[in-house]
């Protein structure tokens, strides 16, 4: 299943948003590169007793920020039991453990890829927020047939079962398409991925 399963209400979304302030006061934002060097197009932090980490070493999970070399703080309540939820809605489970936070300006992009260094095979339940992307969606090779959706503010996306390991990536964000009453003061998209990294 690669499905939009839920929309949030606006309330909730600025719910969420505020939750993100808070991480990212603690875990600030950054900009990682990939094991090639190159600089990815948008920037990042995390929740919870993990964090998504790419440099020159490779891909792979932390338990410290890369900047504060502090823990992550934990994933919020809010973002934690709906998860759960959305997941169950679908006949899956999840045990949040890590959760990334992407920022997104107009300009930004990312490209086609895998989200494969979880050893868990749970669903990857991702939030949008802020301003429409164009998603792409494709198959289990990188040349497989590819189409593509728009992701909206508040849209909750299961990525699970046959379609957890599928080819994926953010086109482009579409500015000032956000709702006009998200408490957000510039145009930009922030992503929420929920991610259970180990059995
Ligand atoms: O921004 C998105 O919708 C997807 C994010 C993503 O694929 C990732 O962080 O691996």
């Amino acid at each position: 299943m690669i499905e939009v399963v839920r929309k949030l209400d606006v309330v909730t979304q600025n719910q969420i948003l505020s939750e993100c302030r808070e991480i990212v006061t603690k875990a600030p934002l950054f900009q990682k590169t990939m094991p090639t060097g190159a600089k990815f197009k948008y920037l990042c932090t995390s929740a919870g007793d993990y964090g998504w980490l790419s440099d020159r070493k490779g891909y792979r999970y932390e338990k410290l920020h890369p900047t504060t070399q502090s823990h992550f703080p934990p994933i919020p309540d809010i973002i934690r039991r709906i998860s759960i939820e959305v997941a169950e809605q679908v006949g899956m489970t999840i045990e949040p453990q890590s959760t990334l936070i992407n920022w997104y300006d107009e300009d930004s992009t990312l490209g086609l890829h895998q989200d494969k260094t979880e050893e868990s095979l749970a669903p990857v339940i991702s939030f949008s927020l802020g301003d429409d992307c164009i998603f792409i969606i494709g198959g289990l090779k990188r040349n497989g047939k590819k189409r593509t959706i728009t992701l909206k503010s508040g849209d909750i996306l299961i990525m699970g079962a046959e379609h957890r390991l599928v080819f994926h990536g953010v086109k482009k964000i579409i500015p000032n398409t956000a709702p006009s009453s998200l408490d957000i003061k510039q145009t930009g998209r922030i992503n929420i991925t929920v991610r259970q990294v180990y059995d």
